[in-house]
């Protein structure tokens, strides 16, 4: 009888660790997106370039133009979002705890956030790597230059830290001067409270187009660290992941394949090759494991164009809202021409 008992014991506490231990039968992320109306995308603190604020109070921007894809797939509709604009310290823990469903922030992918924080990478949509911008009159041409120099600098990023490892490894006994605002770090360099400011190369870019006078700063050409950004979200959710991961595979693929803003509904019609219709929802069945509606694609490439498009739109030059960052030749260009943007087959 004792033995039986232990034993219903041990099967009541193993069926209860069972029940705990399974975030399987927990509702979707998908499924509470869709129950709630719109997706919340967590963004930066507004930057030209990747996530700004219009006049109206609408948002634009290379990050801001993925979660709008995500909505576009869900929704059919890029405006359903609500956008958080948070800072790099708060980033992390804001997506971890729920109250965003995905982060779309200039973050880049290290071991260390992809392994510890309980959130995932899912792919990278910009290369990036850190550099430094000095006042044009200053004499500094290379960050070599910048012995016992005042650099400002964000705290609660790769920033920071790589900042300190090039002065270490060059003896160079930088000083940072850390901040948790963009908006005063940027101040402060303007008013002279640093002789430089460090940022990944197209955060200068940023920040430089932000500034009144964007002509008297130059951004030195050393490139000190690797900065894969991309969009994060909890681990845990594997089709959410995979919504997130493909919806940005989806960008790229539609570059290389000419798909377009303009041509997306008439290529949907009529496509011009059979992965074209896989992809576009014609043929087969590729959206099952998404849990989206068959024309996902289209309703994405639709509302914010292909990757190209987004990257000519704002970071390019050719645009109001660009940042006159050269895509030709560089990492971000497509596979085809020598960068390392590059989907996996839509197959
Ligand atoms: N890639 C770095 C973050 C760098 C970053 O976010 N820089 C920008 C892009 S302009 C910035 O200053 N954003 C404004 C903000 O952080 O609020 C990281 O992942 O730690």
């Amino acid at each position: 009888m004792k033995k039986l008992s232990l034993l219903g014991l041990g099967a009541g506490l193993i069926a209860a660790v069972a029940f705990s231990a399974a975030p399987a039968q927990a509702e979707s992320t998908l499924d509470i997106v869709k129950k709630r109306g719109h997706l919340r995308c967590q963004i930066g603190t507004p930057a030209p370039g990747f996530y700004n604020l219009k006049k109206d109070g609408s948002w634009v921007g290379s990050d801001v133009a993925v979660c709008r894809a995500v909505a576009a797939a869900i929704f059919d509709d890029p405006n359903k979002v609500e956008f958080q604009s948070v800072t790099s310290t708060v980033r992390f823990t804001a997506l971890a705890n729920g109250e965003s469903d995905f982060l779309s922030r200039t973050t880049t992918w290290t071991l260390y956030r992809d392994t510890q924080l309980g959130l995932t990478f899912t792919t990278v949509n910009f290369y990036d790597g850190q550099g430094f911008m000095v006042p044009k009159d200053s004499g500094i041409n290379s960050a070599l230059d910048l012995k016992g120099a005042t650099v400002c600098v964000l705290t609660g990023t790769t920033t920071e830290l790589n900042l300190t490892d090039f002065s270490r490894t060059n003896k160079l006994d930088i000083q940072p001067v850390v901040f948790e605002d963009s908006n005063v770090r940027n101040e402060t360099y303007l008013k002279g409270g640093c002789d430089a400011i460090t940022n990944d190369k197209s955060g200068l870019a940023s920040n430089k187009a932000g500034f009144p006078d964007p002509g008297a700063h130059t951004i030195l050409p050393e490139t000190i660290s690797k900065e894969p950004l991309g969009p994060m979200v909890r681990k845990g959710d594997g089709q959410w992941f995979d919504i997130v991961r493909w919806t940005v595979f989806a960008l790229v693929a539609a570059e290389e394949m000419g798909i377009n803003q303009g041509n997306v509904a008439s290529l949907a019609a009529n496509p011009t090759s059979p992965e074209m219709a896989r992809m576009l929802g014609k043929e087969g069945d590729l959206d099952k494991g998404l849990g989206l509606p068959k024309d996902w694609v289209v309703r994405v490439i639709g509302a914010v164009g292909n990757y190209g498009e987004i990257y000519g739109k704002y970071m390019g030059s050719k645009s109001p809202d660009g940042i006159g960052i050269a895509r030709a030749g560089s990492q971000n260009d497509l596979w085809t021409k020598g960068g390392l943007m590059y989907a996996p087959p839509f197959r």
